[in-house]
């Protein structure tokens, strides 16, 4: 039984049972991320004092300038991750190719693949504004024995076994999902320990916050825009005009809106023709968040967990939030099809 001030090391052990499969082994790597949250979280924190912030002087696959905290996340949770005998690939905003890891005395014998978005949000490092990290977490489905293939990582949403984020805030918070609910912890820096201090998390099923880059309207779709009226328009008993609020960092306005109630929306647009987020380590983490937590999450059309993946790094368009915020903005996309 949960309680409230019990650590997240206790919790996952207390609820092994309730995974899919519960050999122990997931456990073991919800604790190695829990290791390399807190790692990259003192790193974070530093950001200002100790020569960690700005560009690393590359760019990702994705034509993205990498940040300096962007690579030592990177490889903060590559090293644990690998360290041990569970993961056989890791796939990463931060590299081009998925990862093969071959441990168990060389015999392929690990069966998870893990998809992560270490540093989420980075833009915004600089500034001292909320970055976080975003992760998911399959079954391989090729055969233990043998190298890890594109196709462990190529799963629809609806098969992870679990998933969750990390949020770099004004505390720091892990929340995370392994198809039983919605449960977040707040990391005691004194201590350095995770608490449980949001149990069963959920969306409000109404809300009154949008996110969305006005920046780009001009670009959006016409039923976005359209949505987007709606949202100004004036109507006390829908408690409308509703709150205008974008963080630019996914996580941060992920986690607000499922503890106020509200939607995040980065649709397609005439830059961004496939939307800019990734589907395998931003939108379907989040998805399977978003629905564990009685929320929703669509491009518009069809629900997210049901996208057939086809590339590693695949953009799609994301709408994700409470329940009637999201079916009323699906309603307006499927208007103007
Ligand atoms: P990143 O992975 O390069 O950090 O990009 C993802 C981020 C999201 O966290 C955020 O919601 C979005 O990009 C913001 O994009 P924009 O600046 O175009 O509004
Ligand atoms: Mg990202």
């Amino acid at each position: 039984m949960s309680r409230k001030n019990q650590t997240l090391g206790e919790f996952i052990i207390e609820n092994q049972s309730s995974f899919k499969y519960s050999s122990g082994e997931l456990s073991s790597l919800l604790n190695s991320i829990r290791l390399a949250a807190k790692v990259v979280n003192h790193e974070v924190n530093k950001a200002g004092l100790v020569d960690i912030i700005g560009a690393a002087g590359d760019t990702n696959i994705q034509g993205e300038d990498q940040q300096k905290l962007d690579v030592y996340a990177n490889d903060k949770f590559i090293q644990t991750l690998t360290k041990r005998n569970i993961v056989c690939g890791i796939a990463s905003e931060e590299e081009d190719d998925f990862i093969t890891i071959n441990s168990q005395d060389e015999n392929h014998q690990n069966k998870y693949v893990v998809l992560i978005d270490p540093l989420d949000g980075s833009s915004n490092i600089d500034v001292n504004v909320s970055v976080g990290t975003i992760f998911s977490i399959y079954r391989r489905v090729t055969p233990v024995g043998t190298p890890v293939q594109l196709e462990d990582f190529l799963q629809k949403g609806s098969e992870q076994v679990a998933a969750g984020y990390v949020v770099y805030g004004t505390s720091t918070m892990l929340v995370y999902t392994t198809g039983d609910g919605v449960n977040g912890f707040t990391l005691n820096p004194a201590i350095g320990s995770f608490y449980l201090s949001h149990p069963a998390m959920e969306f409000p099923e109404d809300g009154s916050i949008y996110s969305v880059n006005e920046g780009n309207y001009i670009h959006f779709p016409q039923g976005i825009k359209n949505y987007i009226k709606f949202c100004q328009e004036e109507n006390e008993s829908e408690n409308r005009p509703y709150t205008s609020r974008y963080i630019g960092s996914l996580v941060s306005d992920f986690h607000r809106n499922m503890i106020k109630g509200g939607i995040y929306m980065y649709p397609q647009s005439l830059k961004n023709p496939e939307g800019k987020l990734r589907l395998l380590y931003e939108c379907n983490p989040m998805a399977f968040l978003a629905e564990q937590a009685k929320g929703k999450s669509s491009d518009g059309f069809t629900r997210t967990l049901d996208v057939v993946p086809t590339e590693l790094h695949q953009r799609i368009p994301f709408i994700c939030g409470s329940k009637n915020m999201v079916e009323k903005a699906e309603s307006f996309m499927q208007k103007e099809k």
